[in-house]
């Protein structure tokens, strides 16, 4: 199979994703062609069976916004004519859906099949957008197959665009299992930590969905209660507003920033906690990374989150906002090394049995075969 995958190259879920598929394509032998404005961050390591092609927009002076959807509607049509492309799949709706329905057209081919998978704000925050919302909808119906990354976003989908539920099916995102235990020693506790303080960590692109002033006031409280450090992964808007939060509320000496770091499984090793507060997760890719890690996750009820997260068994979810609740569920599994063991169990396990590579990709593979037949 021949397969054009068009993504967000930064860091975020989607572009995360789409690369660990274009891997695990091109690893079963197909070519894989990916269209993006940059390489995205997960694919910097050479694959024989991985072509990148960069998206150009013409910047003149006419433009007040670069025609982002057109460029990459050229390069679509280009890379889908010259390779031979039998499908095109595009990874976050806007614009990349829409375009490959444009390149569709300009190829002239109905054999080359437009998938669409649809990864959460591209839906609930872009997608619904007044300005963009009947192309979403237009560009979702006429693409060949469409899939969400939870049964949450699918029914989200299906109200908020006037979508039969059948169009749509559910893949779940998937990890590397092996990644989960690779190197366990590569991250040193004691880089963060002194002897006997935990190790509460947050990752994220620190965007105001994510809420991480709730991260920093729910360490706040469990530091209260025990000795702790928090490390923050990521990098983003609310940064500035973070830690301003860390210096009114006096802990500046007990948390790290780390800045973005491209595969956090390491440091994923260190921790003893994972914190996901956020006011919408349509999956929650960043808390099944730490589970694979055998990691627990403290966050909220909110989205698709609960579709990961066994409630109780591989963490605790609570409303949104609920600092004080998440808070004390931290203290109580840092301050319960058995109850903490088994939750570290459970979260590892449930990762690989239900998020696994080789339990996800044949649903890919089935998926694509039927696509093609249709
Ligand atoms: O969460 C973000 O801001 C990034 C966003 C993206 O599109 O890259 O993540 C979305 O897609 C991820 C991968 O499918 C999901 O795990 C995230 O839950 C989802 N984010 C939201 O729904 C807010």
């Amino acid at each position: 199979m021949k397969i054009g995958i068009s993504c967000y190259p930064t860091h975020g879920g989607s572009g995360v994703v789409a690369s660990e598929l274009a891997i695990q394509l091109a690893n079963s032998g197909h070519e894989v062609h990916i269209l993006s404005y940059a390489t995205p961050f997960r694919l910097t390591e050479y694959h024989p069976n991985i072509l990148l092609h960069d998206i150009e927009v013409g910047i003149y002076p006419l433009f007040k916004y670069p025609p982002y959807a057109l460029g990459l509607a050229t390069k679509m049509a280009e890379v889908a004519s010259d390779y031979k492309l039998d499908i095109l799949h595009a990874h976050y709706a806007v614009p990349h859906a829409t375009s490959a329905y444009l390149a569709k057209q300009i190829v002239g081919e109905d054999k080359l099949k437009i998938v669409t998978t649809l990864h959460g704000t591209d839906i609930t925050l872009t997608g619904a957008d007044p300005s963009f919302s009947r192309v979403v909808k237009f560009s979702i119906e006429q693409s060949d197959g469409v899939t969400a990354v939870s049964n949450y976003l699918r029914d989200r989908t299906c109200e908020e665009f006037e979508i039969e539920k059948d169009k749509i099916d559910v893949i779940y995102n998937f990890i590397d299992a092996n990644r989960g235990m690779r190197r366990p020693t590569a991250c040193k506790r004691s880089q963060y930590a002194k002897n006997g303080e935990k190790i509460l960590m947050h990752a994220s692109n620190f965007r105001p969905v994510k809420r991480t002033t709730d991260v920093v006031r729910i360490f706040q409280k469990v530091r209260e209660q025990l000795p702790a450090k928090l490390l923050l992964v990521g990098e983003g808007p609310d940064r500035i507003l973070v830690q301003q939060v860390i210096r009114d509320l006096g802990i500046k000496d007990d948390v790290i920033f780390l800045g973005q770091v491209d595969f956090i499984d390491d440091l994923l090793k260190c921790a003893d906690i994972f914190l996901l507060p956020s006011e919408q997760e349509s999956f929650g890719l960043a808390a099944l990374e730490a589970m694979n890690c055998a990691v627990p996750v403290i966050g909220a009820t909110t989205g698709g989150m609960g579709e990961v997260i066994n409630d109780g068994e591989t963490g605790f979810l609570f409303p949104v906002g609920e600092i004080a609740a998440m808070a004390n569920a931290s203290i109580d599994l840092l301050q319960n090394p058995d109850k903490h063991k088994l939750f570290k169990e459970n979260a590892r396990k449930r990762a690989v049995h239900t998020f696994a590579t080789d339990v996800i990709m044949p649903q890919w593979n089935q998926f694509y075969e039927r696509v093609l037949s249709s």
